[in-house]
């Protein structure tokens, strides 16, 4: 079933029902006036040969753009899509369904439209609803994946993708529609390659979902959601920021949600410039141990105390732990350790019983690291990795090990002369505040958009492709759609002790132009209070408010200032 729970929609949200997404052009006129016009053969960003090898029916197809054209022959026959929210929440994958179906209905009335519930184990276990317009309508524009919910199950096994299958043909489904991150889309890139791999006509088609913005690439400007939560968490930062600037007290420290790439920190840093901002892609170019870390961040705080200021902001990513080279090896070991001995650890009962039949196992110096760090730290890195094979980063509490070791070195800087201020730190995690909030205009169009084009995709029976809307700093009119094949972005990497084929995850560019706007300004903010407010997201009001886009991708397309 759909969601139960019959929420009363607010004031706010009776009205962004009644917004209407702008479409590109190119799709204006429905599906029946498309035309795909397929590009060269393509081939994975690395390790070709095994991706090739893994991927034997889905590899090298061509990349896809949308041109005007008559094409009534994809709206004859009546189809059935099945659409599945998959991995972590992002605003606007209620209007990538509301897009899709509109697609799939404004090419043939007769089209259905099924939400598979809970995620990919809603395929696997036959759990769906039929998405009506009528079911739709109060879910327009609005956060959330509550419509059908979301789930982490990765379909892999035999008998997974043999349910999976069965499922589809059983419900006569013409397509799937998988709404994911990278390794979600990869998940999707399996079942394609599974369906075509047993002779099933069935198409798969990704739509590019996550706040992180680690989902992108020459081909994929940027992930659904990241404008949105990075607007909402820059509005909270600004507040801190405001809040410092009057008390002028307080240190905040703030981990901030993105699991491995530090894209929403730098974007939060770009739009409210806080004194300071960790991104892990630049400790591990620097190699920086978790001490130069600290003594970096120490030497901000005792610059700041020498004019006075026993205040200020800095941001954490969320993914900073797993960059610092030591860490980094420490739970690539542990990612090993835990996989090895999973029949043996789950006998313990308690995690310290567990944390030291791990410890016994480590090499000499990573045990050391992992007894020289808080207990709560080293437990939290020890909880289960997702099914993806991830650690949940979002339960590592970095920011308070920042702030433990940061009290012991600005006390021994006081006791040598180099410190002499007062240090009161208070500690934040924006994580899930950021997952569910109202789309902003932007992910509303650009969600909207992305379903309406998968819809194009299916009904053109693409299989192994990513639903692609580009130029995203053009007007939304101006948008260009297509689909990019999967197998175009994977790459091979280690994941639960075994190597995979995975969609390459985007970190953050030291060369690109976000970074080094930041790496020329973060002196001037660290002594200065050179604080940015954003304020709360705009609905209303003039289109350079409520329809501005990212820093990030405003400088990755050239449009900002240097
Ligand atoms: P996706 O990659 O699935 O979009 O999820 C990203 C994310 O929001 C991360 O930022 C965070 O670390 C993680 O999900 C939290 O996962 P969970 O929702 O399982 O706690």
């Amino acid at each position: 079933m759909a969601c139960k729970t019959k929420c009363v929609c607010s004031q706010l949200q009776q009205h962004r029902c009644k917004f209407q997404p702008v479409l590109p052009n190119i799709l204006k006129k429905g599906p029946a006036s498309v035309k795909a016009k397929t590009g060269k053969a393509t081939k994975s960003v690395a390790d070709q040969a095994a991706v090739k090898r893994i991927f034997p029916n889905t590899y090298g197809l061509p990349e896809i753009s949308f041109v005007k054209g008559a094409n009534a022959a994809a709206c004859k026959k009546a189809v059935r899509v099945g659409v599945v929210l998959s991995g972590g929440q992002a605003p606007g994958g209620h209007n990538v369904i509301a897009g899709l179906l509109d697609g799939l209905k404004k090419a043939n009335s007769r089209n259905k439209l099924f939400g598979f519930l809970g995620g990919p184990s809603g395929i696997v276990e036959n759990k769906f609803v039929e998405i009506t317009p009528a079911l739709m309508k109060d879910y327009r524009n609005t956060g959330g994946f509550d419509l059908i919910q979301s789930g982490r199950t990765k379909i892999e096994t035999d008998e997974q993708l043999q349910a999976a299958k069965d499922n589809l043909i059983k419900n006569k489904m013409d397509a799937l529609v998988v709404v994911g991150g990278d390794d979600s889309n990869t998940n999707a890139c399996v079942i394609a390659e599974y369906l075509k791999q047993q002779g099933v006509d069935i198409s798969v088609i990704g739509v590019p979902k996550t706040i992180d913005g680690d989902l992108k690439n020459a081909q994929i400007e940027t992930s659904f959601g990241f404008d949105t939560a990075t607007k909402i968490y820059a509005e909270m930062v600004g507040n801190i920021c405001r809040d410092v600037n009057s008390a002028r007290k307080y240190w905040h420290f703030i981990r901030l949600m993105g699991r491995s790439a530090s894209h929403i920190a730098l974007e939060v840093a770009l739009k409210t410039q806080p004194n300071a901002v960790l991104i892990g892609e630049e400790v591990l170019a620097k190699k920086m141990t978790l001490a130069q870390v600290v003594d970096y961040l120490a030497k901000i705080i005792a610059a700041r105390a020498k004019q006075g200021k026993n205040f200020g902001v800095c941001l954490v990513p969320e993914g900073l732990i797993e960059f610092i080279p030591e860490m980094k090896e420490l739970i690539a070991a542990l990612n090993d350790l835990l996989s090895d001995n999973e029949a043996e650890l789950a006998k313990m009962n308690t995690i310290s019983e567990k944390k030291d039949f791990i410890i016994s196992k480590l090499p000499a110096k990573l045990a050391d690291l992992m007894k020289s760090l808080p207990a709560g730290i080293a437990s939290q890195l020890m909880l289960d990795r997702d099914p993806h094979g991830n650690v949940q980063v979002s339960l590592i509490e970095t920011e308070k090990l920042l702030v433990e070791m940061l009290r012991v070195k600005l006390a021994d800087m006081k006791k040598a002369g180099k410190y002499n201020g007062k240090f009161s730190a208070i500690t934040h995690f924006f994580g899930y505040e950021g997952r569910c909030g109202v789309p902003s205009s932007f992910d509303a169009n650009y969600t909207y958009a992305l379903g309406y084009n998968a819809a194009v995709l299916a009904l053109n029976k693409c299989s192994g492709y990513l639903s692609s809307v580009r130029k995203l700093t053009k007007k939304p009119q101006d948008w260009e759609c297509g689909g990019i094949p999967l197998t175009m972005m994977m790459n091979i990497e280690r994941r639960k002790g075994k190597e995979k084929p995975v969609i390459r995850k985007a970190l953050v560019e030291l060369k690109g132009e976000p970074f080094k706007f930041l790496t020329k300004n973060r002196e001037a903010w660290a002594v200065s209070e050179s604080y940015v407010f954003p304020g709360p997201i705009q609905f209303f009001g003039p289109a350079e408010v409520t329809d501005m886009t990212t820093i990030t991708l405003l400088f990755e397309q050239g449009k900002k200032r240097k």
